[in-house]
């Protein structure tokens, strides 16, 4: 009985040892158990810590992020960039079409005043052409600036110079030495606006100006007998320019007359 006892007892201490063992056993296990979960923690810990790593400024993401935003900036920059030249450009237009409109008036202003002129000058020309026609018709002769007239008769002259007057002209006034050439190339003796009636030897054309150049004959004027105070073309020497003689006014002569043209709209003819 003892025995079994002891045997009761000593299996009980066994089945009290096994149980011990299947304690620590179990706590092996769940210790085992904690270990792998703890290093699968480390290892998710160590792979999130890696990854964050990774996710530092600079990795693909952040770039990610970055090259968008430098991409919108350049997009905002390049429309900002086409608003500025769209408006350069709108802004050119607009001065160059006022440019253009201020050209095309100017333009415009200038040929008004350019067909302006030319129809006076027209209307002009038209009435110097007529001019000349009726003047050509009695008798005017067309020299340079100014026409003249050759009588065909004679007179004292007074009466030459009214005759003159009568066609709205003068006795002549020899101005030059090419109007003493065609003067004297008429060959003929005729009166001349040249007098010194209101004082002796003191001669004046027919306008009141002083002689200054002339064109005497050799020991001309002589105002001979003291009644010589008018001048005439004298013919004599057809190769010199040096005709003139002062004869008596009441002598009679054939007389030219003068009628100057540098504006025929100014005269009265
Ligand atoms: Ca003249
Ligand atoms: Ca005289
Ligand atoms: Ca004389």
């Amino acid at each position: 009985m003892s025995e079994a006892i002891y045997a009761n007892t000593q299996m009980n201490n066994e089945v009290e040892t096994d149980r011990g063992e299947m304690a620590e056993m179990v706590v092996d296990i769940y210790d085992s158990s904690d270990t792998l979960r703890d290093e699968d923690t480390r290892t998710t810990t160590h792979e999130t810590e890696d990854t964050d790593l990774h996710n530092v400024p600079g990795d693909l993401n952040s770039e990610s992020d970055n090259s968008g935003r430098i991409f919108r900036v350049t997009t905002v920059c390049l429309g900002l960039l086409c608003v500025i030249l769209l408006t350069g450009i709108i802004v050119q237009s607009v001065n160059y079409n006022i440019t253009i409109n201020n050209s095309e008036k100017k333009w415009n202003n200038q040929l008004q005043t350019s067909y302006n002129n030319m129809t006076r000058e027209r209307v002009q020309l038209q009435t110097m052409l007529s001019v000349l026609e009726t003047h050509f018709q009695e008798g005017w002769r067309y020299f340079g600036s100014s026409l003249y007239f050759l009588s065909a008769e004679q007179k004292t002259w007074y009466e030459s110079r009214q005759d003159c007057q009568r066609r709205n002209a003068d006795l002549v006034i020899i101005n030059s030495e090419e109007e003493q050439k065609l003067i004297s190339g008429l060959k003929m003796r005729f009166w001349i606006g040249l007098t010194d009636k209101d004082e002796e030897g003191t001669w004046k054309w027919v306008d009141g100006t002083k002689l200054t150049t002339g064109y005497w004959l050799s020991g001309q004027p002589d105002n001979f007998q003291s009644q010589e105070d008018c001048a005439e073309i004298y013919i004599w020497d057809n190769k010199r320019l040096e005709l003139w003689n002062d004869l008596n006014c009441e002598t009679k002569r054939n007389w030219i007359c003068e009628k100057m043209l540098n504006n025929p709209l100014t005269h009265s003819y």
